[in-house]
């Protein structure tokens, strides 16, 4: 009995997350899952409106204490090693209970506290931005087309420069950086932020690469075909080497930024400022001229190198699988700065779920749905999703068709969207949440006729990291082409109606206006 209560309780954690909610329940009668009411619950650190929003936090610690009230965090108190064991804590804390984790001691590293699976799905980035589930992609779509540029401040007595390391004083081993899946050649600073200027415009660039620490000095520095890309080898033909400054631990919004695709020459940390309602803090960097966040934890100031290259890798990367050891760029550290305790966020990538499928995974459900929008001049789209479990290769919309291969339209334009990672787009319906596995498949066997309702476009460009793809002729790891796919799970269109309702869920009886909770005993805590 016990054992099957904690299984129930496991169970219902475990519905948070990857969309394994009860099959129907918590739906409302049209079908929409109904999220639980942040707002109702008394200092749980819900957003009030929009009104009263504090918008002049921006360092990590606002959000990590709202993890904290919200009861989204565990917090441990016990000492753990970066070396062996705080990955598998961090992993197996979300997996298990559906958290983010606190670490308080860190074997070796005194004054350093870390967070990590902070960012691990729709719930928490709701909460860091202060937004609600159900408006959140309508909402950043808005905030995205009106960026604030940030503003320099005066560097005395900014957070992210309590500490200054410069010369032999900079050292990368004084950082907390993970060793995360088992096969990773060593330990990763996962969550760097790398801000660069592009020497021809002097306009900023900033976005997320993996870090290898080599030694005290060195770095590697992942570079895929992106903008950071393109003015890094505009240093290179002038024979420079590309100055950076490496950002860990910021405001959600710098982060999410920092992880969104725009277009080139759109200065991220202006996106990050519309997303805040106020313009990002800047102070300048001390041994590179590049301006940084001034409530940020920690900064990694340096330069990507020109004419090196050392052997990186194997990384658990977020498709679950491993990128094989190859030749990268390398970074030199020539100042770390960092506040007094500085909390060190410990990126976890590899198998879902992570921050890493629910960082991108979010950008893309925010970019599909206005894409979407342009289509037919606009359907009827309800949810766009990037389940994890699909390692940013699965995209799901709910929609509702008005007319018969409606739906088709909408898993084409999915897969040819601004980000490249959705592989296989499934559309379901309006009375399916698009966030459950468990309705997602319910759909894909009462509703797909396998030979009209699947697609299939071959030898055109997949994600990176897909390994199943093949490596294009002579393209590195990194470029592939595969078979992208589409399942229509949708019922027969709106301009139907006989047809439609002949799929309509056999729900039971009265299920939306039947409160469960009116009927269980009182003292049994859910
Ligand atoms: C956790 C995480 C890790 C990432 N690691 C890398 C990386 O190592 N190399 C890389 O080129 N892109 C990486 N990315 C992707 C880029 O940071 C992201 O696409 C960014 O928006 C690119 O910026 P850009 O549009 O200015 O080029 C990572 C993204 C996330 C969320
Ligand atoms: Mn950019």
């Amino acid at each position: 009995m016990q054992n099957e209560e904690n299984q129930n309780l496991k169970d219902n954690r475990m519905a948070k997350r990857d969309g394994l909610r009860g099959f129907i329940g918590g739906m409302n009668k049209s079908g929409e899952i109904q999220t639980r009411d942040l707002s109702k619950r008394k200092n749980r650190g819900a957003p009030k409106s929009s009104l009263t929003r504090n918008t002049r936090d921006q360092s990590i610690r606002g959000y990590l204490s709202k993890l904290e009230r919200a009861g989204e965090i565990v917090c441990i108190e016990k000492e753990v090693d970066p070396q062996e064991n705080m990955g598998a804590i961090q992993w197996r804390a979300y997996d298990e209970l559906g958290k983010a984790t606190r670490f308080k001691k860190i074997k070796g590293f005194p004054s350093w506290q870390a967070c990590s699976q902070i960012f691990t799905d729709r719930n928490k980035w709701a909460l860091g931005l202060n937004l609600t589930p159900e408006e959140i992609l309508q909402a950043m779509s808005k905030k995205l087309k009106n960026p604030i540029e940030p503003e320099l401040t005066s560097g005395p007595g900014s957070p992210c420069k309590e500490v200054i390391k410069t010369g032999d004083e900079a050292s990368l081993l004084d950082i907390p950086a993970v060793i995360q899946s088992e096969r990773d050649g060593g330990a990763f600073i996962s969550a760097g932020m790398a801000i660069l200027k592009d020497p021809d415009t002097g306009l900023r660039n900033v976005s997320i690469h993996r870090m290898q620490v080599f030694d005290a000095k060195h770095s590697g520095f992942i570079l895929l075909p992106r903008q950071a890309r393109r003015i890094h080898e505009k240093y290179l033909k002038r024979g420079e080497n590309t100055p950076v400054a490496v950002v860990v631990g910021a405001h959600p919004a710098i982060f999410f930024g920092s992880a969104y695709t725009t277009s080139f020459g759109v200065d991220e940390l202006s996106v990050a400022g519309g997303i805040l309602g106020e313009p990002v803090r800047m102070v300048r960097a001390e041994t590179v001229d590049v301006e940084v966040p001034a409530d940020a934890e920690l900064i990694l100031e340096g330069e990507i190198l020109i004419g090196e290259q050392r052997y990186e890798g194997p990384y658990g990367e977020v498709p679950g699988t491993y990128a094989e050891a190859e030749d990268a760029e390398v970074f030199r550290v020539t100042a770390i700065t960092h506040r007094k305790d500085p909390i060190y966020y410990s990126l976890h990538s590899g198998l879902p779920t992570t921050c890493a499928q629910a960082t991108t995974g979010f950008g893309i459900e925010i970019a599909t749905m206005e894409h979407l929008s342009k289509v037919e001049g606009g359907m009827d789209i309800h949810d766009v999703r990037v389940l994890p479990t699909g390692g940013l290769m699965l995209l799901i919309i709910k929609l509702t068709p008005k007319v018969e291969g409606q739906a088709k339209t909408a898993l084409m334009a999915a897969l040819s969207g601004p980000y490249l990672h959705p592989k296989l787009a499934i559309a379901v319906d309006d009375d399916i949440d698009a966030s459950d596995l468990r309705q997602i498949m319910w759909s894909m066997t009462t509703r797909v006729h396998a030979e009209r309702d699947i697609g299939m476009i071959n030898n055109t460009r997949t994600f990176a990291l897909d390994k199943i793809s093949p490596i294009a002729e002579g393209g590195g790891q990194f470029e592939r082409v595969g078979t992208k796919w589409f399942i229509d799970a949708t019922k027969p269109a709106l301009s139907h109606p006989e047809k439609r309702a002949n799929f309509d869920r056999a729900n039971p009886k009265n299920f939306s206006s039947t409160n469960l909770h009116d009927f269980l005993p009182k003292d049994v805590l859910f």
